[in-house]
């Protein structure tokens, strides 16, 4: 077993910390400490928290790290950066905003940001949730600016996504647009303090309407997290969420989906990262990199080539 794995298996926190860092550094052990990983046990509830730029998720997250603490639930935070090459300023913002937990066992958090890993972020992340999930906490809980395609990969893993919206901001077109409407189990109206209010769940409605929610209607919350409010109904949604997909045949679908996808998507990253690895230590190959003419005739002529050298007969 890696020892790092051991390690978490004891609950040493230090090891939780630098088994992320191998995951987001894509270090060579990683697959190996992931799949001693997987082998843990497994029993967090994952929430996805996503919405615009500052839409309030860092505190809403924070109300909610100590409404589950106050019931004994232990919390990791994983808050993604996809702005940012180096944990830079979403860091200092989350620690500012969640810095009262800090000295508390029964919370983690880590922030994550872009490296040159060829998984990329969306990967390192759900692996990320994995290692915290087999430490053992009972809910991990991710927050993503819900801006891109790493944003949509990312709420693939957690079981229940929630997207933040504000009153007034015009959030309700861009998530349309970004494809987030399909991807959300609840909406959450925080600043619910502002004006617009009843404007932006009239519009919610009638885009509910318009996408196909099968048996699961995202219900939609209001919230106020400056001021503490409207917080256990959203964990209340939150629990009722997850109910529907362990006891449903919907839910447990949706489950098997989310699995599913992710063996293809491990797959994926395993095989490119050996055809790329066959490509770019091969010196005549990467000069040729600098002279492409035909890139599918290239792509044709290197696949078949990599076959080949697994033993494969070529297509
Ligand atoms: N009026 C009002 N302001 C709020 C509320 N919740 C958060 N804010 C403020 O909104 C600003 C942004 O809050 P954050 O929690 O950092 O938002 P965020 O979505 O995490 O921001 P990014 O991570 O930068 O995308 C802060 O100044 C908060 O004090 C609320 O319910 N009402
Ligand atoms: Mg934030």
């Amino acid at each position: 077993m890696h020892t790092l794995a051991e390690r978490i298996q004891n609950k040493d926190e230090r090891a939780l910390a630098r088994a992320i860092s191998v995951v987001e550094n894509d270090s060579p052990d990683k697959l190996e400490l992931l799949s001693d990983i997987a082998s843990m046990n497994q029993k967090a509830y994952y929430i996805g928290i996503t919405g615009s730029p500052g839409a309030g998720k860092s505190s809403l997250v924070d109300r909610m790290i100590r409404h589950l603490r106050n019931q004994n639930l232990t919390v990791a935070v994983i808050a993604v950066d996809p702005t940012s090459p180096f944990s830079g300023g979403a860091l200092l913002g989350d620690r500012f905003r969640m810095h009262s937990h800090f000295t508390d066992p029964g919370v983690f958090i880590r922030s994550m940001a872009t490296r040159g890993s060829l998984g990329g972020l969306a990967r390192s992340t759900k692996d990320a949730i994995r290692v915290c999930d087999a430490f053992g906490f009972d809910v991990v809980i991710v927050e993503t600016v819900g801006v891109g395609q790493s944003e949509l990969d990312i709420m693939k893993v957690v079981d229940t996504t929630a997207v933040v919206l504000t009153p007034n901001s015009g959030d309700v077109l861009q998530i349309f647009k970004a494809g987030i409407m399909e991807i959300a189990d609840l909406f959450v109206i925080n600043k619910a303090d502002l004006d617009g209010v009843r404007k932006l769940k009239t519009q919610l409605r009638e885009f509910l309407h318009i996408v196909d929610s099968k048996s699961w209607k995202p219900p939609i919350v209001e919230t106020i997290s400056t001021e503490n409010k409207g917080i256990d109904q959203l964990w209340e949604k939150c629990v009722a969420h997850k109910h529907f997909l362990y006891e449903t045949d919907y839910g447990k679908q949706k489950r098997n989906e989310q699995l599913t996808f992710e063996v293809f998507e491990l797959i994926r990253e395993a095989l490119w990262k050996e055809v790329h690895t066959f490509i770019t230590q091969d010196e005549t190959k990467r000069v040729a990199l600098e002279h492409i003419t035909d890139p599918y005739q290239l792509a044709r002529e290197w696949l078949a080539d990599w076959k080949k050298g697994r033993g494969e007969p070529e297509s």
